[in-house]
């Protein structure tokens, strides 16, 4: 019994080639010629067989890591008489059976006409000596511009599959195989027109060294070793896009792995049921399609589709812009933003009066005074005195910003849909300014005019429904603010003062906000704090 050492053998000069798969685990026993690893290089994937049979003793690779020609893969105890003694003059042959190509493959070139865009002919260059290869993907198609390194056409023996890369940059002007042919090394792969510069000079015969830029691309390797030996129970299994009975060439294998798509779910439409790069795409298209389809994008179950015209007369009016807009912002508040929605009635009775005695005033200043500039002036002074209020949550979630400045936002609804411009500055403007300012940028949102920058900087937004009734709703959020206030139309409603019930004036009112920034007890102190304000109007002044 000896112990032996099996290494990477000789791979054509490919550095750093990637192990894919690991077929054996230390304890199984092994036959000469069973499959042991799997390694894979941009341009081709490749098995390496055991140079003997013996019981695996100790692995010393893992599955990512990258090898090269005499890395050591593992270590082999083996019966006496059974160590095969590595011929120093046969490297390739003793190690492990891969036959690479000895010389670079690229494709060989005949070259017609050295003239400024010249024909180059690109036939199959040594492939380690196989004859009629499977060609089972084309690559490219006639027009196509290519760059050097490209890959032309996938070829597949029984135990490896290879891609040919173009040997210089051109476009192709004529396709001599298709998949499913069969070729061997000289035979035509395709007609390139190249220029002058990208043209090596001509290269007769196939067995010639490849041009040196060809030689820039990692040259395909065949594998010669037989099929892998069948997984010992204990050996781990293959990840998914490695799976030996996966029959599928390198490139869609490592397209695979950058999508992350097992290709045991692919179905294959070559071949045999080789899988190609469409075959993939086409899946994976699929199964997003399937995923939007099913899940409304945030596993969500979508609102099946109907045809209404089946019940009855319809029409079909495209969204505005605006109100698209609206629908996503909405949307994305709705998805992402914990709501709580706090509901009170504010005792604006002596603000109406107040009101009410600014009516001639207001009418010779030439603006029209509602509640709304006094719910703005008293919100500035309840954000100014909570700052939790006047404040965003950024992006990660780790910080809260809090602002300095009191800009709050106004929903008004337009024929095209809802906007909501910003008032700015609004704990530093009088009821005046703002009774102005608020009938100006409503007129400018209804008449669709208002500017980018009068709709950003919001802290807080105030939506006011009480001109057009109702007791009560609950806003959303428009984040990245964190509140909102919701307000209805006021009712007369009786009130206890202690002794009786009298008639008061009570404004609904409906603060929502986001409880991953605020909690209940800031909402309940905000709600008291503002109704407070909004009752004793004189307060706003302390
Ligand atoms: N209760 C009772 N009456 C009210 C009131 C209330 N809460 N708020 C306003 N009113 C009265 C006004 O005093 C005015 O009456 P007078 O003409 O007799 O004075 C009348 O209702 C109409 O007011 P208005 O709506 O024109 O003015 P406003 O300042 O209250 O509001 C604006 C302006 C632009 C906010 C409003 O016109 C608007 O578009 N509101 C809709 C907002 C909206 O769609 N929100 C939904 C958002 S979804 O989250």
């Amino acid at each position: 019994m000896s112990k032996e050492i099996i290494k990477v053998p000789d791979i054509g000069g490919a550095e750093g080639v990637e192990v894919i798969e690991i077929c054996v685990a230390v304890g199984d026993q092994i036959a000469a010629e069973d499959s042991l690893v799997v390694l894979e290089s941009d341009k081709a994937s490749m098995e390496v067989p055991s140079p003997m049979a013996g019981t695996v003793s100790a692995i010393m690779i893992s599955d990512g890591d990258s090898l090269s020609e005499g890395d050591v893969i593992l270590e082999l105890e083996v019966e006496a008489g059974e160590a095969v003694a590595e011929p120093e003059d046969a490297p390739v042959q003793a190690s492990a059976e891969v036959k690479p190509d000895p010389e670079p493959v690229a494709p060989s070139v005949n070259e017609n006409n050295a003239a400024a865009a010249s024909t180059q002919t690109i036939k199959v260059p040594d492939i380690g000596g196989a004859a009629n290869v499977d060609v089972i993907e084309v690559c490219v198609a006639v027009g196509d511009d290519l760059a050097e390194g490209d890959s032309l056409i996938v070829l597949e023996t029984d135990k490896a599959s290879m891609e040919v890369p173009a040997p210089m940059a051109g476009k192709v002007i004529s396709l001599a195989v298709a998949e499913g042919d069969t070729i061997s090394e000289g035979g035509e792969i395709l007609k390139l027109e190249v220029m002058a510069a990208a043209a090596e000079p001509a290269t007769e015969t196939t067995s010639s060294p490849a041009p040196a830029e060809a030689v820039a691309s990692p040259p395909p390797v065949v594998a010669s070793a037989p099929a892998p030996a069948a997984q010992s129970s204990d050996s781990k299994p293959p990840a998914a896009d490695s799976d030996p009975s996966i029959y599928a060439g390198p490139a869609v294998r490592r397209l695979a792995r950058e999508l992350g798509a097992p290709l045991i779910d692919v179905k294959g439409s070559g071949p045999k049921g080789r899988i190609s790069k469409d075959d993939l795409k086409a899946h994976v298209k699929a199964a997003l399609a399937n995923k939007a389809s099913s899940s409304g994008g945030s596993g969500i179950p979508a609102v099946p589709a109907v045809d209404f015209s089946k019940f009855g007369d319809v029409t079909i009016e495209p969204l505005t812009k605006i109100h698209k807009i609206t629908a996503q912002n909405m949307h994305r508040s709705w998805l992402n933003v914990p709501h709580v929605t706090q509901f009170d009635d504010a005792d604006i009775s002596d603000l109406e009066d107040f009101r009410q005695s600014l009516k001639a005033e207001a009418e010779r200043r030439g603006v029209k005074i509602t509640p709304l500039p006094f719910i703005l002036k008293a919100c500035a002074k309840a954000l100014l005195d909570h700052p939790k209020f006047n404040a965003s949550l950024d992006s990660d979630g780790e910080n809260m910003v809090f602002k300095h400045y009191v800009h709050i936002g106004m929903a008004v609804d337009t024929p095209a849909g809802l906007v909501v411009p910003v008032i700015r500055d609004v704990d530093k403007k009088s009821i005046w300014d703002l009774a102005a300012e608020t009938v100006e940028l409503a007129q400018k949102a209804k008449d669709r005019k208002l500017k980018p920058a009068e709709m950003q900087g919001g802290c807080f937004t105030i939506s006011s429904l009480g001109g057009i009734g109702g007791q009560g709703f609950t806003p959303i959020v428009n984040t990245p603010e964190v509140a909102i206030l919701g307000i209805s139309k006021l009712a007369v409603k009786p009130h206890w003062n202690g002794k009786e019930f009298v008639p008061r004036k009570m404004l609904p009112l409906a603060l929502s906000y986001d409880h991953r920034a605020i909690n209940g007890g800031d909402g309940g102190r905000f709600m008291t704090y503002l109704g407070e304000l909004l009752a004793d109007i004189r307060r706003l002044v302390l």
